[in-house]
């Protein structure tokens, strides 16, 4: 058994089209499809002929404010860097000193402050980020979990307290602090098979000072 259907009569005039709407079809015009947008390739190959960054490239009509990492000249740097887990912390400190030389940091621009452990690090950031002479603070601490719940207020006090240091001090402090669950775990990030993070956060102090220098002073 099947409804009957009513008869309706069919309006006057051309059909519908199914395509794209035509003068005597009164649809709405359809959103620019996708292949309208400049494809990635395109973006970069536009952003190379106008030496814009991609993402410049991309802000059709906007300003858009980003940090470089080509010009580093004058940016001046300091590394807090806790002793706890030394064997760790060295290699992060590494890391960061290798990447500044690659990315043309001076050395004379860079000053290292050694603390004992990654909880003294936010103060000595505040401090740092406050005098005014230095357009980035990298901190780098190694929090390795134990049996006991210390390393969770260690790790929690290091996080948000260098956020505090950041926010108190105007000045950009970057978390290059690793917490991890074990010694091996964190001897991967600290130069083996994940890389090294204290390299990651120096290129991460490079770009937000750069982007505080020159786009919001
Ligand atoms: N400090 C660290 O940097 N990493 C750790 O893993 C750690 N643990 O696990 O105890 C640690 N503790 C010391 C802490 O940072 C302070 O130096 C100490 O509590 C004195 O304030």
């Amino acid at each position: 058994w099947r409804p009957h259907r009513q008869h309706r009569p069919r309006p006057r005039g051309p059909p519908p089209s199914r395509g794209y709407p035509t003068r005597l079809c009164a649809r709405p015009e359809p959103p620019p499809s996708r292949s309208r947008l400049p494809t990635p390739a395109a973006l970069v190959a536009d952003a190379r002929a106008s030496r814009l960054p991609v993402v410049a490239a991309a802000a059709a009509g906007h300003q858009r404010l980003m940090g470089s990492l080509t010009n580093t000249e004058g940016l001046r740097f300091a590394v807090v860097v806790a002793r706890f887990n030394e064997i760790v912390t060295n290699l992060l400190l590494q890391g960061a000193l290798e990447a500044f030389e690659r990315y043309s940091v001076k050395a004379e621009n860079i000053t290292v402050v050694s603390v004992p452990g990654s909880f003294e690090i936010p103060v000595a950031a505040q401090k740092l980020g406050k005098s005014g002479k230095y357009d980035a603070i990298l901190c780098i601490g190694a929090v390795i979990r134990g049996d006991t719940t210390h390393y969770d207020a260690v790790a929690n006090s290091a996080a948000s307290g260098v956020l505090n240091a950041g926010l108190s001090a105007g000045v950009p402090c970057v978390f290059g602090v690793l917490t991890c669950d074990d010694m091996d775990q964190a001897l991967n990030r600290a130069g083996g098979k994940a890389g090294n993070k204290g390299a990651e956060t120096a290129i991460t102090a490079i770009e937000m000072a750069s982007l505080f220098r020159h786009h919001l002073a």
